[in-house]
């Protein structure tokens, strides 16, 4: 088959799977199979356990659905994603320093031990997650990595406030923005470099931290040693890497990564077009983490016999709101019941949930989960999930599907 013929008829796939779902009784059965995506393999990278490797340049890895059974991600089995391939192998303190210019008095270049001794130290649990995790459950297919939920952890930060480092070099009264970068490259110089804008009422939050410690340890180099932007309640390409440095602005000025990637559809409350569509003029920046939970265990395609106790357990999180309730179903989605709620960690935690049952009969049997906040705000079905160009925001319920023989 020719290309283009072959993706008319992986359209029509597509359209027909969809029409299945629309004739189908219960909503469970709307996770109808994707044409198979390449299955990416696990691999090790240095500091970190195998994880589910997309790419080795730049690395892009992913961490196992099974992970999420516990509340903290580990610093080895935390996902990694970079722009650009370029990447320091190591970071030598002595030389290393953060800058901060621009729209100041006086710029000023901070060591780590600056960052660590000079001001007070603030801790909190905290989700980190890119704006494109879950994209492959997108139909049809956005461009862009293909991850499954795994683009996400969750980790305690420690760091300094960045609005007592701006307030350190003494940022003037008419700053507007920060552009913030790593130290990164791009292997084309055409390529623009990772920097982000942030807004200055952003930046002064009392909780968006310059970060050198994760869940009590260095941040691992392929998370951004020695210091991290943590901007807790947003998306993940918010929280710059491997900082280099921090320029202050007094009016707006484009940064590519803002202001042209990174967007949604200006459309609707959902930031959705229709299905295949193109990004229209109007665009939003990713901001807000949406209300979401995914289901770390049972594994996909688990067997378990008939009358076994099955104990099934996840994470939920959404932009600070407060987790009040996970409800989950046994049965694709027909009946619900609400999980137990674990420890809470912080409103911008994973919260971890389970919930035990006995499996009484033979055959495929869907669990689904969906979290809900003191908001009342809760996660679409996957059927209702509105779509977007760059497969941004996935948030529709979870569901894996076990055997019961
Ligand atoms: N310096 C730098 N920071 C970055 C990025 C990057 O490419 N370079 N990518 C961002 C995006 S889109 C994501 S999802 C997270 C990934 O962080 P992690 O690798 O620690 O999981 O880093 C963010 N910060
Ligand atoms: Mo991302």
């Amino acid at each position: 088959m020719d290309p283009i013929n072959r993706r008319k008829f992986l359209q029509t796939g597509f359209l027909a799977s969809g029409a299945v779902l629309l004739a189908g009784k219960s909503w469970g059965k709307n996770e109808a199979a994707q044409p198979s995506l390449y299955q990416a393999p696990m691999v090790s990278w240095p500091e970190k356990k195998p994880l589910i490797m997309h790419s080795n340049t730049p690395p892009l890895l992913e961490t196992p659905r099974e992970v999420f059974a516990t509340a903290i991600t580990p610093n080895d089995r935390f996902f990694v994603r970079w722009h650009h391939a370029v990447i320091p192998q190591s970071i030598d303190l002595k030389t290393w320093a953060l800058r901060i210019e621009g729209n100041v008095d006086s710029p000023v270049s901070l060591t780590l031990q600056d960052l660590k001794t000079r001001f007070e130290p603030v801790e909190f649990v905290a989700v980190k997650q890119c704006a494109g995790n879950s994209r492959s459950n997108f139909k049809p297919i956005t461009g862009g990595i293909q991850w499954g939920h795994g683009a996400m952890g969750c980790a305690l930060w420690k760091g300094a406030r960045l609005k007592d480092v701006l307030q350190y070099a003494r940022i003037k009264a008419n700053s507007q923005f920060i552009a913030v970068n790593g130290l990164e490259r791009p292997t084309l110089p055409t390529t623009p470099p990772f920097v982000r804008k942030l807004d200055i009422d952003e930046s002064m939050r009392d909780d968006v931290i310059i970060a050198y410690a994760m869940n009590g340890s260095d941040i691992p180099l392929l998370n951004g040693y020695p210091v991290v932007l943590v901007v807790p309640g947003y998306f993940a390409d918010n929280w710059v890497k491997m900082l280099e440095r921090i320029v202050v602005l007094d009016k707006d000025e484009p940064v590519f990564y803002t202001d042209k990637a990174y967007r949604m559809p200006d459309t609707n409350p959902f930031g959705a077009v229709e299905p295949g569509g193109e990004m229209p003029q109007k665009t939003r920046p990713v901001k807000a983490l949406k209300i979401k939970s995914v289901i770390a265990k049972p594994s996909p395609n688990a067997e378990f016999r008939r009358g076994a106790h099955i104990e099934m357990t996840g994470v939920a999180f959404d932009s600070g709101m407060d987790i009040r309730d996970v409800l989950v179903s046994v049965d694709g989605g027909l009946t619900w019941t609400s999980s137990h709620l674990d420890r809470d960690l912080g409103r911008y935690a994973f919260r971890k949930w389970n919930y035990r049952f006995i499996s009484k009969k033979r055959g495929p049997c869907t669990l689904m989960c969906r979290a809900i906040n003191r908001l009342g705000e809760t996660q679409p079905l996957a059927r209702d999930m509105g779509w977007n160009p760059s497969g941004y925001q996935w948030n529709a319920a979870d569901s894996v599907t076990i055997q019961i023989i």
